[in-house]
């Protein structure tokens, strides 16, 4: 069977007008259901399309034919009939019934078409998949998305799809068999354990290495891959679109002390990831799994920062890397409002303002990194007066001395110091001493 998801699929329909509705629930209050309608929009605009309208139901439970109450599915179908709309984006998940009624309801002749959050993210990884794993990853999801929907769909199916929610399998072969699909399936499974063996045999040459691994994690957008391109000219596609990055890029980087370390951009987190894009993206996603060090980035001016945080932090834990050490990086502080507060999320002494843009705090970021990464050891400069000499020798059996200068005021060591030397030999701690050479 040909590869569905085909160049004709995912060419992208400019300026979709679309109609966002959304639902102010039990679980779900209006602040809530705003920030998310506010991502809605951002990746309706990801995929090509734009908004004509937004509309909210405050309802204590989605209906279960339509999710929205009739009064508002009429309301709707005018709307739509006004604007000439043929596009509806629903915040929530929806059943294929629900899709089937409200299509039914809406549709007074013409063509509209009713998806959901989860069809619109399919959609953009459609959109931005490059490597072949990440287009097979992208085709299993759709596929595993589309399989329950295909139930009682009928002559519906037959109508070809284009523009956004339709990339990826087109309609009209998903009528034409079920087991087709099914195979199909099994195969781009095949494939991706096929794929993934691989890169664990990479991984596992990297571990044998010795290499420490950092994962670039985060909230998409965040500008994760900005930062990777700036430590280390990557080279990486970094833009202000949502899910820019789907396939993880490895790089060398060496700390300051020399060690080097491997850095890796990962694709970007969402609330109400669909489950299935997880279990696709499984691998992909993953990568944070295998990292000795998570670097969280955080777009510090984004109002929603924190809670893109939370989003962050719980779904690193549910891919089972909650108990990975983690610096926080509050990047693009060159346009962060002043009155910008910290997540309370975030470990102060592991926190760092940077500005993967203009360069600034990167130097103290990497520095806080190279801690981390050494488990607490630091290179630092110690003093010991005149008067401290037995405190001086003391220091080369407790850490690795890496230079002596012996100076009027005393003498000056530098060296790589764990937590314990640090601790031991505090009150010695000392600026680089003036006038000698790096
Ligand atoms: N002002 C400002 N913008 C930034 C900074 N870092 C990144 N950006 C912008 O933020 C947008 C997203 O950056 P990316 O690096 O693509 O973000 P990402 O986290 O890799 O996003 P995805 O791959 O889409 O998940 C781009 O337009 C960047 O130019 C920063 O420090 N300051
Ligand atoms: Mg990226």
């Amino acid at each position: 069977m040909k590869e569905l998801l085909t160049d004709e699929k995912t060419a992208v329909t400019e300026n979709a007008r679309a109609v966002l509705v959304g639902l102010v629930t039990r679980g779900r209050d209006e602040t809530e259901c705003e920030i998310s309608m506010n991502e809605l929009e951002r990746l309706l605009d990801t995929a090509g399309g734009e908004v004509y309208a937004r509309m909210v139901q405050a309802k204590e439970t989605p209906d279960i034919r339509t999710c929205i109450g009739s009064g508002k599915v009429q309301e709707l179908a005018e709307l739509c009939r006004g604007g000439d709309v043929k596009l509806v984006v629903f915040d929530c998940d929806l059943t294929p019934a629900q899709i089937r009624n409200l299509e039914k309801e809406l549709d007074d002749g013409g063509d509209i078409r009713v998806i959901d959050r989860s069809m619109l993210i399919l959609d953009i990884f459609a959109l931005h998949a490059t490597s072949a794993e990440g287009k097979l990853q992208v085709e299993l999801a759709q596929l595993k998305y589309t399989i329950p929907r295909l139930a009682g769909h009928g002559a519906e199916m037959s109508r070809l799809g284009g523009g956004i929610g339709t990339r990826g399998p087109g309609e009209s072969k998903l009528e034409s068999d079920r087991r087709h699909i099914k195979r199909r399936i099994a195969a781009l499974e095949e494939d991706i354990r096929n794929l993934e063996a691989a890169r664990a045999t990479q991984r596992k040459q990297r571990e044998k290495s010795g290499i420490p691994k950092v994962a670039v994690a985060g909230y998409t957008n965040a500008g994760k891959s900005t930062l990777l391109n700036a430590l280390t000219g990557a080279g990486i596609l970094a833009e202000d679109k949502l899910f820019a990055t789907l396939d993880p890029t490895t790089r060398k980087f060496a700390l300051p002390d020399s060690t080097e370390i491997l850095l890796t951009d990962t694709v970007g987190f969402i609330r109400n990831l669909p489950h299935h894009l997880i279990s696709a993206f499984r691998s992909t996603l993953e990568e944070v799994l295998y990292a000795d060090v998570i670097l969280v980035v955080l777009d510090f001016s984004d109002p929603e920062c924190a809670s893109q945080l939370s989003v962050t932090k719980q779904l690193i834990s549910e891919l089972g890397a909650g108990d990975k050490p983690i610096l926080y990086a509050l990047n693009k502080c060159d346009t962060r409002p002043a009155d910008a507060i910290k997540p309370a999320d975030a470990d102060s002494a592991r926190t760092v303002e940077i500005s993967a843009l203009t360069g600034a705090g990167l130097d103290a970021l990497i520095e806080k990194l190279a801690e981390i990464v050494n488990d607490g050891k630091r290179n630092v400069w110690f003093r010991f007066g005149h008067d401290s000499q037995g405190a001086a020798a003391q220091l080369y059996k407790y850490a690795a001395v890496l230079r002596a200068e012996y100076l009027d005021d005393g003498t000056y060591l530098f060296a790589t110091a764990d937590k314990k030397a640090l601790g031991m030999f505090e009150k010695y701690l000392s600026e680089k001493p003036d006038g000698i050479d790096d």
